[in-house]
């Protein structure tokens, strides 16, 4: 027997050896035992990071969706899969049901089918938060078709990129979308990012918003009219466990962003068995993740995870101040929310509105609480935990990455006692190295170092799209033998780990990762900029903001320059989305360099944290005269 469900600290230490020690006869039980397959595979695992090559459940064959939707007919039919609760308060929610869930999976991919998508084709999905997002995800992966679901927030430049990227046949999209009291035109924002991308063929349209629209002839199609028309019963595609099952794009250190893929069997295995550990799911909870499936949580723990486990999952169209800051807690208590799991930027926004708006509402069904996307602070902890959880639902806090597929270290609730700011313990499978600068490894507690992984776990991506050598170089390169995650990290006196945050040239602002190499680009796009920076700074509520240090090509009066910061701003907004626009724009006649000429950002940092006490050794700088210069200026 697998320990499929861990429950007492006990059983995680025994189940968490084992799953180190004998790594193959583990997983290999608990992908024999929960979970359904057209044929086992030959192999359960093999790797060498230095190629790297990682395979799980080599030659089984399966499709995802029989996991996730068509097993759970016989006994879960008409139990609700998905609950949508949509920006309005007062338009009504929607329960889906298994059964439901199916009809409509299989009416989605025929329409795909009869649009000439075949398994292996890239479809790009720019859909916001309603349930024919989620159906879409489902509906490539009944057909074996890739998905690449790209946040409804990007711009059209951003998904530009990404439907070129990876050769995107098809883009599935609405007409607009709804967030608290806008409507944005989505449709608008594909047109123009379509005037791009030649390889598209089909741009299906979804009607949620009513707004106007410009239908190309030929290419561009309502859905519902095809739905209605599609027959819901389609036999599922056959699939390789290591074939792709999607791409999702993350930033990187230079412009061009990383297209993740992951593959079919490893994934789900992982992702169901942490969600079903992770958040002590039951049968008969209804779980909350306010992410959007736009990015890595929600594939894996609003759709994937969940539903491999047929549970019942939440999908929240609107944002969470609208129409006031006790929506979330407004949704808890209508749908009775059993597992809530957030960002620590969602938490440190509604925590300012005070504890009013939460004892509003009955709380009583939360038995767990979560925090993902990055570091989260003692304060945002202690008020998560006494306000929402009244000090008796545990907090686990989930550190993961797009790449790593699912949750790696965490506490598991009501097991593993928890410690503010701490993610804890490594979850089963994962065997963390904390290494130092020359490469040697920090073994025992208290000490700290960059955080990797020295072996591989059934999630782990297998590769960048088209870009292998990149993934071997960013990931692969910096320690041998060992995945590098781009994080600092902490082991305290009783082995429990705390991130420090990254190490490298992403920034995370409101839980999103930022490369700074992007953003710069778009900066430098400027006629007026010569050069730029970008480094974070300690914001209240979004945990970093950027901050900018621009130098101009030629030097202009103050009033020209709040003119051009908004035109700065404008350029990223443009270029990648609102969420990158900077909150601080210095400008300044130089940026400290190194002799080989790199930007020190280092030196950046310290001056936009108001940190300038010890900047270290200046001397060694091409240009030390413009640290004084740029310190007497700062913002
Ligand atoms: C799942 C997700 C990954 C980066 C990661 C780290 C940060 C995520 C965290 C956390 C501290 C946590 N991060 N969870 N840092 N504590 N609980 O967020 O994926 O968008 O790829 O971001 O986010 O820096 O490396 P992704």
């Amino acid at each position: 027997m697998s320990n499929y469900h861990i429950k007492h600290l006990e059983e995680y230490y025994q189940v968490y050896r084992k799953s180190i020690r004998e790594p193959e006869n583990f997983w290999e039980e608990v992908a024999e035992e929960h979970f359904v397959w057209r044929k086992k595979w030959d192999k359960v695992m093999s790797w060498d990071f230095s190629k790297p090559e990682i395979k799980w459940f080599e030659g089984a064959k399966l499709n995802i969706t029989e996991n996730c939707i068509d097993r759970h007919l016989a006994t879960r039919g008409d139990k609700t899969a998905i609950i949508f609760e949509p920006n309005n308060p007062d338009e009504e929610a929607q329960h889906i049901s298994y059964r439901q869930l199916y009809h409509k999976v299989n009416k989605f991919a025929n329409v795909l089918k009869d649009h000439g998508i075949k398994k292996g084709d890239r479809v790009c999905i720019y859909v916001p938060m309603i349930p024919e997002l989620a159906i879409s995800l489902l509906a490539c992966a009944k057909i074996g078709a890739i998905h690449s679901v790209v946040f409804a927030g990007f711009s059209s430049r951003a998904l530009s990129s990404r439907i070129n990227d990876c050769d995107c046949k098809m883009v599935i999209t609405s007409d607009g979308s709804f967030r608290g009291t806008k409507s944005i035109d989505l449709k608008g924002i594909v047109d123009e990012a379509l005037e791009n991308c030649d390889g598209v063929e089909t741009v299906l349209v979804v009607n949620r918003t009513g707004g106007d629209v410009v239908m190309t002839e030929g290419r561009d199609k309502w859905l519902q009219p095809l739905l209605d028309a599609a027959s819901d019963e389609l036999e599922a595609e056959v699939m390789d466990a290591e074939d792709p099952l999607f791409i999702l794009y993350t930033s990187g250190s230079t412009g061009q962003p990383k297209g993740m893929v992951h593959t079919t069997a490893g994934y789900m295995v992982y992702t169901a068995y942490t969600f079903k550990n992770v958040f002590q799911y039951r049968e008969d909870d209804v779980y909350w993740c306010t992410a959007d499936i736009g990015w890595i949580t929600g594939h894996s723990y609003i759709v994937y995870g969940p539903l491999a486990n047929g549970a019942t999952t939440v999908m929240f169209e609107g944002v969470p101040h609208y129409p006031d800051f006790g929506r979330f807690w407004q949704i808890v208590e209508k749908h009775k929310v059993n597992q809530f799991y957030t960002a620590p930027t969602a938490i440190r926004a509604l925590a300012k509105q005070g504890a009013e708006l939460v004892e509003k509402y009955d709380l009583s069904s939360i038995k767990v609480l979560g925090s993902v996307g990055e570091p989260i602070n003692e304060e945002a902890w202690h008020w998560y935990n006494d306000v929402v959880g009244k000090k008796k639902s545990p907090i686990v806090d989930t550190w993961w990455q797009t790449e790593t597929g699912g949750i790696m270290i965490t506490p598991i609730p009501f097991v593993t006692p928890t410690k503010p700011t701490y993610a804890t313990l490594p979850f089963i499978g994962i065997q963390p190295a904390l290494m130092d600068e020359n490469g040697l490894e920090q073994k025992g507690n208290q000490v700290e170092g960059r955080l990797c992984i020295k072996f591989p776990w059934p999630s782990i991506a297998r590769t960048i799209w088209g870009n292998h050598q990149r993934y071997k170089d960013t990931y692969f390169s910096a320690y041998e033998n060992m995945y590098f995650t781009g994080d600092g990290a902490l082991r305290d006196e009783v082995g429990y780990y705390r991130i420090t945050g990254r190490v490298d040239d992403v920034i995370i602002v409101s839980g999103h990762n930022l490369g700074t190499a992007p953003i710069e680009d778009a900066i430098n796009e400027h006629p007026a900029v010569s050069e730029s920076a970008i480094v974070g700074f300690p914001h209240d509520i979004k945990g970093s903001a950027l901050y900018g240090f621009v130098t101009l090509k030629e030097v202009g009066e103050s009033r020209v320059h709040d003119n051009l910061r908004k035109e700065i701003n404008q350029l990223i907004s443009d270029r990648i989305g609102p969420i990158a626009k900077l909150d601080k724009i210095q400008f300044t006649e130089g940026l400290p360099k190194t002799r080989s000429g790199k930007i020190m950002r280092r030196i950046l940092r310290k001056i936009a944290e108001n940190d300038t006490s010890n900047l270290g050794d200046i001397s060694t700088l091409l240009n030390p005269e413009v640290v004084q210069d740029i310190m007497d200026n700062s913002l």
